[in-house]
């Protein structure tokens, strides 16, 4: 297949190596336009891989049988926006991001929209991305033409397991949003690993309570005390790791905290619930962002 991967951050160059490595065509883009883009992983093996793949090259865009977009959250919908126009109508767009928010933004889009959700975990060390943990990637179709694009998640399995698929991702995506939700923001306002949390879980189940209101009033099944054990699982199982909005915050870089905890404000706000533990964390976010911003000036 023809891929474009859009974003060349640590999850997308992931993605270009190990497509690349199943035979795929591949190219990145970039936001500022480069005709090659590296690609310097170290794979789940401890093997180097570095490769110069092309970027930028409107015919391999026009020509595309999938973009693969692994950007910020917050960069997604103008990025795609910026594409749309060069992309085939039927060419599927599949969004791989924390946080929700996204699909609402890109409503007009013509070309199929599926969206995913990955445990995958790389992090940049110097200039190399290092492929830390294996994981799995759900993906599913957000628009009825998406609906028969099933076979993509065997393709995307082949290249980096494990792919699945699902008819209504939208149950994974809520699953990861309280995930997102809970250990984000309390490791910046904690400076601490996610493992830590154990320490603070009071907050934690504060915070699993206000987001399992808001599913249930969305549709999602779910009970406080489940997603409670999810998220006490996940603190587990990723005990060691910098969560990615404090390795934001530490960078003095964007944080996806309005699409992760603005978006369950947005939907409580909707719902007229009332979420005063998510609304004290996205005030302390949103405050740490402003301050490094401001010193920018
Ligand atoms: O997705 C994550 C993130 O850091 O963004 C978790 C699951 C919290 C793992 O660190």
């Amino acid at each position: 297949m023809k891929i474009t991967v859009l974003g060349c951050g640590a999850l997308g160059q992931i993605w270009l190596a190990a497509l690349d490595a199943q035979g795929h065509d591949v190219q990145g883009w970039l936001r500022v336009p480069q005709p090659y883009c590296s690609v310097n992983v170290i794979d789940l093996n401890g093997t180097t891989i570095n490769k110069t793949c092309i970027a930028n090259d409107p015919k391999f865009l026009a020509e595309s049988d999938l973009l693969l977009v692994t950007l910020k959250a917050w960069q997604v919908s103008e990025a795609v926006k910026n594409l749309q126009f060069i992309l085939r109508d039927d060419c599927p767009i599949l969004l791989l991001h924390n946080g929700m928010g996204t699909l609402d933004e890109l409503k007009a889009l013509h070309q199929p929209l599926l969206r995913g959700i990955t445990t995958h975990a790389a992090k940049r060390d110097g200039t190399v991305i290092v492929h830390v943990a294996a994981g799995i990637t759900h993906i599913g179709p957000t628009s009825a033409d998406a609906a028969a694009l099933s076979d993509l998640a065997e393709v995307l399995q082949q290249a980096l397991p494990d792919v699945a698929w699902h008819n209504n991702v939208a149950s994974a995506a809520w699953q990861k949003l309280a995930v997102n939700c809970v250990i984000n923001p309390l490791t910046v306002q904690y400076d601490c690993t996610n493992g830590e949390l154990l320490n603070h879980l009071d907050e934690v189940s504060a915070l699993c309570n206000e987001v399992a209101m808001v599913m249930e009033r969305e549709g999602q099944h779910t009970s406080r005390e489940g997603l409670l054990d999810y998220v006490l699982d996940v603190i587990n199982s990723t005990a060691a790791n910098t969560s990615s909005m404090l390795q934001d915050i530490r960078a003095e870089r964007r944080t996806e905290i309005d699409y992760i905890t603005g978006y369950v404000i947005r939907r409580a706000r909707a719902q007229g619930l009332a979420t005063p533990e998510n609304s004290r964390l996205y005030e302390l976010i949103k405050r740490k962002e402003q301050d490094y911003e401001r010193e920018r000036i």
